[in-house]
C-alpha cells in the first residue's frame, strides 16, 4: 500500500527533500521579525527572490540552474521599504542583494583612494558610483529601523522548507503578511531514493535524465500554511502568446490574490498584473526609461495598494 504521508505535500516535503539543519532557527527569527514589525503598525511582505537549484548527483558536481539575476526581488526589497514594510528576503545565495545591487557591476576598489597617513580615511569617487549617497541614505534608513532580514538558499529542498516555515511564521500576523513570490523555481528534481552518489560517468554515453515533478507549494502555502495573508505569485514565460492564460490558470488552481505575468525578454519594461477580478498592464516608457524609473516602482505601488484594500475587506 502506497505511504500516505508521502502523498500530502508536507509528506513529501519531509521525505524527499532534505530538511535544513537550521530551518528552527531561522523560523523563529523570522516570527520574531513578523511580530516586533506588525505590533510597531508595520506590514511585513516576505519576497522570493533569485533561482533554485536542483542536484543530479548526491555528492555533487553538476546541478540544474533556474535562471533569475534576482534583481526584481532585491529592488522590490527597496520599494517596499520605502512604502513602510518590513522586509523578509529570502534569495539564493549570491544573486542580486537591496541597496548594494546598482554597485553590482563595479570594482568597489576603483571608487575608492586611499588619503594616505595614520588617519585611514578613504575617499569615495562618486562618479565611478552614481547615486551612491541616496542609495546609503536609503540603506542607513533601513538598517536603522531594522526593515530587512536576509534569509539564504541554493538549493530547492533549502528553498521549498524555509519557505514553508516562513508562511507559518507569517501566519502570526494574519492579512498583515503579504507574500511575493519572484523566484525563479524549478518544476522538476531528482529525488533522493534516486540519485546517483558519484558523478555521472561521461565514459557511460549520453546522459538521459528522468526527474520527478516538483509538489506545487503555492497550494498548502494558501490553503494551510498562511490561510489569510494576500499572497502574489510570478508567472514566467518565454512565450507571449500563453502568457495570460497561464496566468488565469493559477489564479484558478490555487485560488490567491494576484498573479505577476511577465515574458522573460521583455520583463524589464512590461508586466500584467492578474487578480480574479482584474487585468493592469504596467508599462516603462521611453522617458521612464531615460529617468531610471523602475518597473519595480510600478508593481510595488499597485501591490501595497491592492493589499491595502484587502487588509479593509478582511475586516484587519
Ligand atoms: C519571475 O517571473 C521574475 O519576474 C523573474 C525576474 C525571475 C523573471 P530577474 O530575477 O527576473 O529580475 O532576473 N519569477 C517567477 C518565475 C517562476 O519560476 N514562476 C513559476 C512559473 O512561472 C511559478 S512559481 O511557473
Amino acid at each position: 500500500m502506497a505511504n500516505p504521508k508521502i502523498c500530502s505535500i508536507d509528506g513529501k516535503l519531509a521525505e524527499e527533500f532534505a530538511v535544513p539543519s537550521h530551518v528552527d532557527e531561522v523560523k523563529e527569527k523570522m516570527t520574531a521579525f513578523a511580530i516586533r514589525h506588525a505590533a510597531a503598525g508595520h506590514r511585513v511582505v516576505l519576497i522570493t527572490s533569485g533561482g533554485t537549484k536542483v542536484p543530479l548527483e548526491s555528492r555533487t558536481v553538476r546541478f540544474l540552474d533556474n535562471f533569475s539575476s534576482g534583481r526584481r526581488g532585491a529592488s522590490s526589497a527597496e520599494y517596499f521599504i520605502d512604502s513602510g514594510y518590513a522586509v523578509i528576503f529570502l534569495h539564493r545565495h549570491r544573486s542580486l542583494y537591496p541597496y548594494t545591487r546598482m554597485f553590482s557591476t563595479i570594482n568597489m576598489l576603483d571608487a575608492l583612494k586611499f588619503r594616505g597617513g595614520d588617519s585611514g580615511e578613504v575617499l569615495v569617487n562618486q562618479q565611478v558610483l552614481p547615486n551612491i549617497s541616496k542609495a546609503l541614505k536609503r540603506y542607513q534608513e533601513m538598517k536603522e529601523g531594522q526593515l530587512l532580514l536576509p534569509i539564504e538558499f541554493s538549493s530547492l529542498s533549502e528553498y521549498l522548507h524555509l519557505l514553508k516555515a516562513a508562511a507559518q511564521s507569517l501566519s502570526t500576523i494574519g492579512s498583515k503578511a503579504m507574500f511575493y513570490l519572484a523566484a525563479a523555481v524549478s518544476d522538476f528534481y531528482i529525488p533522493a531514493s534516486e540519485m546517483p552518489e558519484h558523478k555521472i560517468q561521461s565514459s557511460n554515453g549520453p546522459l538521459q535524465l528522468s526527474m520527478n515533478m516538483v509538489p506545487k507549494i503555492l497550494s498548502p502555502l494558501v490553503k494551510d500554511w498562511a490561510p489569510q495573508a494576500f499572497v502574489i505569485s510570478f508567472k514566467l514565460e518565454t512565450d507571449g502568446a500563453i502568457l495570460l492564460d497561464k496566468a488565469r490558470r493559477a489564479l484558478d488552481t490555487y485560488r490567491h490574490q494576484v498573479v505577476v505575468a511577465n515574458v522573460l525578454d521583455s520583463r524589464r519594461g512590461y508586466v500584467v498584473v492578474v487578480t480574479p477580478e482584474t487585468q493592469a498592464e504596467l508599462i516603462l516608457t521611453e522617458e521612464d526609461v531615460q529617468n531610471e524609473v523602475e518597473i519595480e516602482e510600478r508593481i510595488v505601488s499597485n501591490l501595497t495598494s491592492a493589499h491595502n484594500k484587502f487588509i479593509t475587506q478582511q475586516g484587519g
